[in-house]
């Protein structure tokens, strides 16, 4: 028999399979993977202080690099606090190997305090679900779930969860794997030449962009298609990752709210979804429509960014693409509406910055704004569940560290996984937080209308946040923190902020309107 440990194959097999990042918040049952990775140390163990920063920070690792990073949580309570984010990462596409801590399999019957069903837990955000039964078979199992982690729809991941057993880790009979993870492209041939006989038809077209077709490549074969065909673009609510900036084209994208999205889609009569879902309301409301797509129209669903080469090539050989121009706003003046926190952004963004986005109804100002920016990635909650934008800005910074890492953060989302300051301080992240302070779950309020609910004073002081002081709690976790009030102070605390290394935090002060 081996004499390696079940755990120390399975952190082998991680750096054999490309998986040198681990964000973990551990317990007992996962002591002996702790105490493995000192010998690994191709395998770098991020510490985080809530699992909702632990997996978040794996979905914007993932999202940026491609290549999935790992999760390591404690039993069934570690990988529940994690969940909400696993959810967001599984909207996203991201790929994550998601490694869960269990009782010794002959503990498991006891039901010892800790106990719970980690399979059912897993299984609500999964592709792959497995459990290894011992330490021979734990490499493997490895290797097979970082080959599910990567391989999907258009290139596309997807969350694979390995449940191990703490026995199966402490016993010797390890064996490391090998991993081969095979890259799909997805074409769907049939609508793509659908899609090229709708595009030559002289009817109202739109090509809705989503998962990989919103990097530059794929962005760019759309632009060629519109200019050869007058087809407009629309980019999904909200991408996982898009590139943008001078030089890429701008691609708007679906609005949040359900009538504004059907007025960008009404005159469509073909629909071409490349790598992006058929679009429906974020929520259902009394008496209004949950399908976006207009009544009468055809829709096409022809893969991801492959896919969309392939149409322009028919339809669109030798046509122009029309980058965004070079653009910036001019710094203003006055007190912190979001237009004018937005225009401070849009003067200051870094080159090759990473903009981590949950600045909720703040940021409404933002996408103008940093349109003619220079090149930039974006990143949104994919997912709706807030608490998102901290540590998929900590994961981002870890997996591109020549890079700044802008954080644009409404602060009752920000409230959820705040810890993400201390990880993004111990780890020395550059990572510029804007928190985009308007003391209130303004969303909520406007939410509060539309249902038609009948509201009175109580329910509306109960989507209310006054009296955090989020600055003063960065400190606490060592993040240094400034406060701003008025564009003028915004500007120069972004400044200062961007031309320093290391993570800070600007806490800015949005008037209320
Ligand atoms: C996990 C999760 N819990 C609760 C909600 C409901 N929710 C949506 S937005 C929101 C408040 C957002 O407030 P804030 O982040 O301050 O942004 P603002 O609306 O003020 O711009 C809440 C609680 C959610 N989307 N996800």
């Amino acid at each position: 028999m081996s004499a390696l440990t079940g755990a120390h194959a399975i952190l082998q097999t991680l750096v054999r399979g490309g998986v040198d990042t681990c964000f973990t918040n551990p317990g007992t049952s996962e002591m002996h993977l702790v105490a493995g990775m000192d010998a690994v140390p191709e395998l770098r163990g991020i510490l985080c202080l809530f699992e909702g920063v632990a997996t978040g920070a794996a979905d914007g690792y993932g999202r940026m690099t491609g290549r999935p990073a790992s999760t390591l949580l404690h039993l069934g309570p570690g990988l529940a606090n994690g969940i909400a984010n696993l959810h967001n990462a599984r909207r996203a596409g991201t790929p994550m190997v998601n490694l869960v801590g269990d009782h010794a399999t002959y503990h498991k019957r006891l039901d010892a305090p800790l106990e719970s069903d980690i399979d059912a837990l897993a299984g609500t955000f999964s592709r792959w679900v497995h459990r290894t039964v011992d330490a021979g078979t734990a490499g493997p199992d490895t290797a097979s779930a970082i080959a599910a982690a990567g391989t999907s729809r258009y290139r596309q991941g997807g969350i694979a969860t390995l449940i191990l057993p703490a026995d199966a880790c402490w016993s010797d009979g390890g064996v490391p794997a090998d991993v081969v993870v095979p890259a799909e492209d997805v074409v769907h041939t049939e609508a793509v030449e659908q899609a090229a006989k709708a595009l030559g038809s002289g009817e109202p077209c739109l090509i809705l962009l989503g998962s990989d077709t919103l990097r530059r490549e794929g962005q760019e074969a759309a632009s060629r298609i519109a200019n050869a065909t007058g087809a407009r673009l629309l980019a999904e609510n909200a991408p996982a990752r898009q590139e943008r900036g001078a030089g890429i084209p701008n691609v708007e994208r679906l609005a949040y709210f359900g009538e504004m999205a059907a007025s960008q889609l009404a005159d469509v009569r073909h629909l071409i979804l490349a790598g992006a879902r058929l679009p429906v309301s974020f929520f259902a409301y009394p008496g209004k429509p949950s399908e976006l797509q207009p009544a009468g129209s055809v829709s096409y669903d022809i893969g991801g960014s492959a896919a969309l080469t392939q149409l322009a090539d028919l339809v669109a050989a030798g046509a122009p693409v029309t980058p965004a121009p070079a653009a910036r706003p001019e710094l203003p003046d006055g007190s912190l509406t979001p237009e004018r926190i937005a225009a401070v952004v849009g003067a200051l963004l870094p080159e090759r910055a990473i903009v981590a986005d949950e600045a909720i109804t703040s940021g409404r100002g933002l996408a103008p704004a940093t349109a003619g920016c220079p090149p930039h990635d974006w990143l949104s909650l994919t997912g709706g569940a807030i608490g998102q934008g901290m540590p998929v800005a900590t994961g981002a910074a870890v997996a591109c560290p020549d890079r700044p890492v802008i954080n644009l953060q409404a602060e009752g989302s920000a409230m959820y996984t705040l810890q993400s300051l201390w990880t993004q301080a111990r780890e020395s992240l550059d990572v510029t937080t804007v928190v985009l302070n308007n003391a209130t779950y303004a969303i909520l309020h406007i939410e509060l209308q539309r249902t038609g609910a009948p509201a009175g004073p109580g329910a509306r002081a109960l989507l209310d946040l006054p009296g955090l002081d989020l600055a003063a709690m960065s400190r606490g976790m060592g993040v240094p923190a400034t406060r701003a009030t008025t564009a003028e102070e915004l500007a120069a605390q972004l400044k200062a902020a961007l031309a320093e290394p290391g993570p800070h935090l600007i806490e800015a002060m949005v008037a209320r309107a």
